[in-house]
């Protein structure tokens, strides 16, 4: 692989973003990478890291290839980062994304296609397309405004404002904040976990919660009602439902303990 690498972790694939001499920019060639990643992943891992070589996550849109695309060139590379970071997004797996540096334009955009995000304290976020005269084209208006808000994302994107990470972490970009150079760690220690979940338990969480929030309440109960009781009645769930009820699962911890 020229610009990521891969490696398993027990059940967690972890992949690194891995161009650093152009801070992982993403050109036509690396999103074609990323998709084979993804479903290598989906074959041989239960959850997933997303994480970035080098001083940075990722810089964005390969901006030098930008250039000398045809407006419709342009529209098909957008549609195909939408398809690849969908993979992501609704997939098979629970995706965790270790942010450090500039996590920026279509950096965020793959940020946000992920399930969790933490990010150290060098991380930086900006979406520049405002002032690179150019629109957002990876998801962000769909997912990074889904997280965030409109309000915000409208400023960000008309003042050139970057934010830092607990900015992040208070405008709900991000989940967790850990000390520079601890972020990996912590995204693996949390998707190892999430891979220990029931596998249609994660399924639901991933697929059902992002619609379910696009749904009228009516609507959206209504659906939660049907999904609760698939979940429930499945064979896994009847086995750790009884574990628990014969002490031999493990009770909920309270905050600070060892989960
Ligand atoms: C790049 C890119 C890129 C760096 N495309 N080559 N994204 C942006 O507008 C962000 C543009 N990048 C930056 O603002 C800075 O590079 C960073 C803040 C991310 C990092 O700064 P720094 O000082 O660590 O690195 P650098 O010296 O600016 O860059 C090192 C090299 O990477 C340099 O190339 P070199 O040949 O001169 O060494 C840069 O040109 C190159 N480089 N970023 C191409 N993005 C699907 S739509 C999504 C739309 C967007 O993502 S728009 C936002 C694009």
């Amino acid at each position: 692989m020229d610009y990521l690498t891969y490696e398993l972790r027990g059940d967690v694939a972890v992949i690194g973003l891995n161009r650093p001499e152009k801070r992982n920019a993403i050109s036509d060639a690396f999103i074609e990478e990323l998709a084979e990643a993804i479903r290598r992943a989906e074959r041989e891992a239960k959850a997933a890291v997303i994480h970035g070589h080098g001083p940075h996550f990722c810089a964005g849109l390969d901006l030098a290839e930008h250039v000398k695309k045809t407006p419709f060139e342009g529209v098909h590379g957008s549609r195909r980062w939408h398809e690849v970071f969908g993979w992501i997004q609704r997939g098979k797996l629970p995706w965790f994304a270790a942010l450090h540096g500039a996590v920026v334009g279509g950096g965020l955009e793959l940020a946000s296609s992920v399930h969790v995000r933490v990010a150290d304290r060098t991380a930086f976020f900006a979406l520049p397309e405002g002032q690179r005269g150019i629109f957002v084209g990876g998801g962000a208006s769909v997912r990074s405004a889904r997280l965030m808000g409109v309000a915000r994302m409208t400023d960000m994107m008309l003042t050139g404002r970057s934010i830092d990470a607990d900015t992040a972490e208070r405008w709900n970009l991000v989940q967790y904040v850990v000390p520079e150079g601890e972020a990996v760690d912590k995204a693996v220690e949390l998707a190892a976990h999430a891979a220990t979940n029931a596998e249609i338990s994660t399924y639901a969480v991933i697929h059902a919660l992002p619609r379910i929030q696009d749904m009228s309440t009516d609507d959206g109960l209504f659906v939660e009602s049907f999904i609760a009781s698939f979940t429930a009645t499945s064979p896994e769930a009847e086995a750790r439902l009884n574990a628990f009820l014969q002490k031999k699962a493990g009770k909920v911890a309270r905050p600070g303990d060892a989960g």
